[in-house]
């Protein structure tokens, strides 16, 4: 059976890199199919996909109307990608971070997975570029993720990821509130949770050359908030369990 994968790119602002990312998609992969989930981004980026789509069958465009969150793009696109289905489902971002020639690694991850991520940390994987403070910011949201949650996995933040179509069908996505960055933390412990077999494959993470980072201080906030709410309350669950226990 041919595996039917659908590569998801959120979009905000991204004109001048999406075309790059698109190319170097369709290069690494040419069977795969590709969603723009765009934001209405004021730059035209969603009138740039739409023309790329009449032009080459494998592109296809979520028109979305207004900057919603990393989170809701995603899910947006899982519902698109899961309704015509996909067997596959990938999240890569536009601005050429997530490179089109490490995709063949994370699809081809080895054994059995429900969630494939390309990871900057494990041994393989590098950033390239990337300012102190991001540097930072990653690898302690990693360990706080990791102490809090006891989720195993060295790179939970990864936007890089493909999960098989299975295991999202599997999760109640629409309980996913989370917005930014959080969204992936939520996701993995999500597919870690429901007993989900996660892998993690290096991958070169590469610093944007164009346009801007929509990383802000709300988005910080949200991922240790929640990480913090998540973790104490499956604490809690934890001691109320022992108890009954004893
Ligand atoms: N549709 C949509 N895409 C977004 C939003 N925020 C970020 N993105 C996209 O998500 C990807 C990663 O964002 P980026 O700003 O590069 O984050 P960084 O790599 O962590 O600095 C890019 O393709 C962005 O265009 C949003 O609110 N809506
Ligand atoms: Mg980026």
């Amino acid at each position: 059976m041919v595996t039917r994968t659908l590569i998801i790119i959120p979009t905000y602002n991204e004109r001048d890199s999406l075309p790059v990312q698109v190319d170097g998609v369709r290069t690494a992969c040419p069977d795969v199919d590709i969603l723009v989930a765009d934001d209405n981004s004021p730059d035209g980026t969603g009138e740039w996909a739409d023309a790329r789509a009449e032009q080459d069958s494998h592109v296809h465009v979520l028109h979305r109307p207004g900057k919603q969150g990393l989170g809701a793009a995603y899910l947006a696109g899982f519902a698109w990608g899961l309704e015509r289905g996909y067997d596959v489902l990938v999240e890569m971002d536009a601005d050429g971070s997530h490179r089109a020639r490490d995709l063949p690694a994370v699809l081809n991850a080895p054994g059995q997975w429900d969630l494939a991520i390309g990871s900057r940390w494990v041994p393989g994987g590098s950033v390239v570029n990337w300012p102190k403070h991001r540097l930072f910011l990653s690898t302690n949201a990693n360990r706080y993720v990791r102490v809090m949650l006891g989720l195993h996995v060295k790179d939970a933040t990864a936007g890089f990821r493909a999960y098989q179509a299975s295991a999202l069908r599997s999760l109640e996505l629409s309980s996913v509130e989370s917005q930014g960055y959080c969204f992936q933390i939520d996701m993995a412990w999500r597919v870690a949770k429901a007993g989900g077999r996660i892998v993690e494959v290096p991958i070169t993470f590469v610093e944007r050359e164009q346009g801007v980072s929509k990383m802000s201080g709300a988005i910080i906030r949200e991922a240790l908030v929640k990480t913090t709410v998540w973790g104490m309350k499956e604490r809690a669950t934890q001691v109320r369990r022992a108890f009954h226990r004893q």
